[in-house]
């Protein structure tokens, strides 16, 4: 008898290094009475195909060690972004939960609370930045890693500051991250991603999601409107209101000419606003804004993205 679970737990151990198993305690004893678990998967995680994919997706993106952390000593969750750094703008922020000693994804898993905050230490005030609503599975191939965004509204300096706190919980282990330090990077000239407006006593940001793929022709355009929050160190979350953004992109290097085919972003069903942009040639395009309410009154004029591809 002593031989055959040997031989079991021998079998599951091969297994587990082949896909994405793991040979925990917890699961031995489960192998061992009989209880449910599946033997071509880690049950905390999906199947080898999915553990794969979840592999060669963290290969495109960068490690940020210094926002990633331990849970109770039993997991890792790993932080990332596209190039391991954040710039002023629309960042995605990827997360990524491991079993220690397997390294074995975990799938369920949530991040939430996601707060930056900058100190401004010679205005002597805090404030936070625009936060997507939250932080998902985005991908059905690699469902264990999840995604949020942040849209940084400056960048660090050596008196002014970003920390980053969130809560994350993984197989009910539970763990805060306070105030952890990260730095935000300036835009080159020549790319301005992210705007503000104001109406009546609200004061709103609009930040222009991934440009750096735009590319010579009709591209979507794709942005989200966040609402500053009072008091302002709470993350600016998505704004409720509906606005439309028309977009006018010129070339000013080039005699100010413009390109046909524009379209103004609306607001959609998944909280962001899409259009079109036709960027006809590369160089410096200046995309004025006129941003209308619901209504159609123009509430915001003469603000504009700089993008150049
Ligand atoms: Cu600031």
């Amino acid at each position: 008898m002593k031989k055959t679970s040997t031989l079991i737990l021998l079998a599951i151990a091969l297994l587990g290094l082949q896909s994405c198993n793991s040979n925990d305690d917890d699961q031995t004893a489960s192998i061992l009475d009989g209880t449910g678990i599946t033997l071509d998967g880690d049950v905390d995680c999906c199947s080898a195909e999915e553990a794969l994919q979840v592999y060669k997706f963290l290969k495109t993106v960068k490690i940020i060690p210094e926002l990633s952390t331990e849970v109770d000593g039993k997991y890792n969750v790993f932080a990332y972004s596209k190039t391991g750094k954040f710039s002023v703008g629309y960042n995605e922020i990827y997360f990524v939960a491991v079993k220690k000693g397997t390294g074995n994804y975990v799938k369920n898993f949530d991040v939430t609370n996601l707060s930056p905050l900058m100190t401004m230490t010679a205005m002597n005030m805090k404030h936070s930045t625009p936060v997507g609503s939250s932080v998902d599975s985005f991908n059905d191939k690699y469902l264990a890693v999840k995604r949020g965004w942040v849209s940084f509204l400056m960048a660090s300096t050596d008196k002014d500051f970003w920390v980053l706190s969130y809560d994350v919980k993984v197989l009910g282990h539970q763990k805060t991250v306070a105030d952890a330090s990260f730095s935000v990077e300036a835009l080159p000239q020549g790319q301005t991603w992210l705007q503000s407006f104001k109406t009546g006593d609200a004061t709103y940001f609009i930040s222009l999601v991934d440009p750096q793929n735009y590319q010579i022709g009709s591209n979507s355009i794709s942005a989200y409107v966040s609402k500053k929050s009072n008091p302002a160190t709470q993350p600016y979350v998505v704004a409720e209101e509906v606005f439309t953004i028309e977009i006018v992109p010129t070339m000013p290097d080039m005699g100010g000419h413009s390109s046909p085919g524009n379209e103004a972003l609306t607001k959609q069903a998944d909280g962001t606003y899409q259009g079109l942009i036709n960027l006809t040639m590369t160089g410096y395009w200046k995309i004025d804004l006129t941003v209308k309410d619901k209504e159609g009154n123009v509430i915001a004029e003469n603000i504009h993205f700089d993008v150049t591809i």
